[in-house]
């Protein structure tokens, strides 16, 4: 076995957003680059050597080249055995989901999620722990630190291997598993819903249509809404390419264009949703109706014991602090506790292996629960489903009587995306100095109830995380949030939340951004926005 000691520079850039480190492929292709990322995880993970690691990326452009790679650095770095995906490939859920299935040691995840791909495109690259879930903070902490002194990688020399073939082979003294992700997939998600259920639904005509935008979801989509439910043609963009066919994988109105126009038109289907690169988000629609994700956790929770896997009922639920408080009403009914997270599913971990919570979802297309570790696109679309099934009535009913029982939560999000740096960043400055003092004042019709810079303490951990994005409420429940992306790739995104509340079941047909039109205003009088960004308009408002 011939293991090579390679010596390296740091990189001052390598750490870890949102979701992992993201970059451009051409960034990730710089020599060493890649590898001293991968190096600085084994050298923060102790006692990794003889373990299992589970390897898999979304398909997008290099991941083949980095997934040979990886192999060959585990290699070198003493990990026993490897499970890594057909053709390299594993949807986000999955991975979590075989992460926990096979009580592996943790994963690596090769994912930019809803970023375009292709060589001109964004690549990515998380470690996962043994939970199944992203490394929380202080582990992606202990990554960039060594990432900072790297002075060496380690790797095997050896020729690429055969990942197309479902095998079992040997890299060095490691072996290396080919499995199928779809299959133990399905079948957790079969475990979850009543399969035979939806089954009869789609055998009595209801049409729906599933697009998998060209990304990693396609073959999973294929197997459960067409081969198990007998859905036949029902998924649109079904084969995974490596650029995602030029679009963008992200689900939602502006970008699953191909979607909208069926679900939009004279004759749409019952049902329609999308998922993202790497199949951990999810937008749903119903005929000419589209259901946004901060409702759509709020209807899942409220119907959640319709559902065989959680017929018992929910522990608790929580949401990321940007994500609508619709779910807040349905948690007070049932008398759950909702928690309150930072942007990020990594921050939902702790909550969800202590039982504090069962569901958890955020404003950016994603919802998931305790079945896996990350949220799961394709779970939700079957959680719609077994409701649906169940109820017999459309999406857009049982959305509408959701809000006449909870009240409405008008809710908008608007981004503003490749922004300069320097000035996003004093637009936050300039907003986090004017907190203090705030609360008490009147703007036109609305008086600030508080107003602070989002600060999480884990109840399980106790860790603290400062600075998770300022927001400001006022005394008639509305709130607006502001907040600098930790996904984008190039210069900075803006992200502007707006929310507010309507109890009165004859006010709920607006359309939203006219409903949320004064707090927009307001948002753009407070933040100056326009004079920071030099943007009129937001790039894309969902
Ligand atoms: C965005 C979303 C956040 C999500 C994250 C990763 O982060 O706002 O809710 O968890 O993407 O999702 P940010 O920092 O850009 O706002 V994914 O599907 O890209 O892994
Ligand atoms: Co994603």
């Amino acid at each position: 076995m011939n293991i090579r000691t390679v010596s390296t520079t740091p990189f001052s850039d390598q750490k870890p957003g949102t979701s992992g480190l993201r970059k451009s492929v051409t960034v990730f292709q710089t020599p060493h680059y890649l590898e001293n990322f991968v190096q600085s995880i084994f050298d923060s993970l102790d006692g990794c050597e003889g373990q299992t690691i589970v390897l898999g990326g979304d398909g997008r452009y290099y991941n083949r080249q980095a997934i040979q790679i990886i192999l060959k650095m585990a290699a070198a770095n003493g990990i026993g055995r490897i499970l890594v995906g057909k053709g390299g490939i594993m949807s986000t859920p999955a991975a979590s989901a075989i992460i926990r299935q096979y009580k592996a040691y943790g994963g690596i995840i090769l994912s930019a999620s809803h970023n375009p791909g292709g060589p001109q495109g964004d690549f990515g690259i998380k470690y996962n722990i043994t939970s199944g879930g992203p490394a929380p903070e202080k582990v992606t902490e202990a990554i960039f630190e060594r990432s900072k002194v790297i002075n060496r990688y380690k790797i095997l020399e050896a020729d690429d291997l055969n990942l197309d073939k479902l095998t079992v082979t040997r890299l060095g003294e490691m072996s290396v598993e080919v499995i199928d992700p779809v299959e133990p997939y399905a079948r957790l998600m079969e475990s979850l819903f009543d399969f035979e259920r939806i089954r009869q639904l789609i055998k009595h005509d209801f049409k729906l249509c599933v697009d998998s935008m060209h990304a990693v979801t396609g073959p999973y989509a294929k197997d459960i809404f067409e081969k198990r439910l007998g859905a036949a043609g029902s998924v649109l963009n079904g084969e995974p390419l490596e650029d995602f066919g030029g679009g963008h994988p992200d689900p939602n109105l502006v970008y699953a264009h191909d979607l909208v126009e069926i679900m939009f038109a004279n004759d749409a289907p019952d049902f329609g949703a999308a998922s993202d690169g790497d199949g951990d988000r999810n937008m749903v629609l119903g005929n000419n109706f589209f259901v946004t994700p901060s409702d759509s956790l709020a209807v899942l929770t409220a119907n959640a014991t319709l559902v065989p896997g959680y017929k018992t009922g929910l522990s608790g639920v929580a949401r990321s602090m940007p994500t609508s408080e619709a779910v807040d009403r349905v948690a007070e009914k049932l008398g759950i506790t909702c928690y309150e997270t930072p942007t990020g599913w990594k921050f939902f971990g702790n909550l969800l292996d202590a039982n504090k919570a069962t569901l958890c979802g955020e404003e950016s297309f994603g919802t998931g629960s305790n079945h896996v570790r990350e949220k799961d696109g394709l779970w939700a679309v079957l959680f719609w489903l077994n409701i649906l099934a169940v109820k017999g009535e459309s999406v857009e009913a049982i959305v509408k009587d959701h809000w006449k029982t909870y009240g409405r939560n008008y809710y908008s999000r608007h981004d503003y995306e490749e922004v300069d740096k320097e000035r996003a960043t004093e637009l936050m400055d300039r907003l986090g100095g004017m907190l203090d003092g705030m609360a008490g004042k009147k703007f036109a019709n609305y008086e600030v109830k508080y107003a602070d810079d989002f600060s999480y303490s884990d109840p399980v951990d106790h860790s603290v995380s400062k600075n998770q994005g300022i927001r400001i409420g006022f005394t008639d429940g509305s709130r607006i949030v502001f907040r600098l992306s930790g996904t984008g790739t190039k210069g900075a995104t803006l992200r502007l939340y707006v929310e507010s509340y309507e109890p009165d079941a004859n006010k709920h047909n607006l359309e939203t951004q006219a409903a949320l039109k004064p707090l927009i205003d307001l948002a753009q009088e407070i933040a100056q926005i326009k004079e920071y960004t030099q943007r009129d308009e937001p790039t894309v408002i969902t």
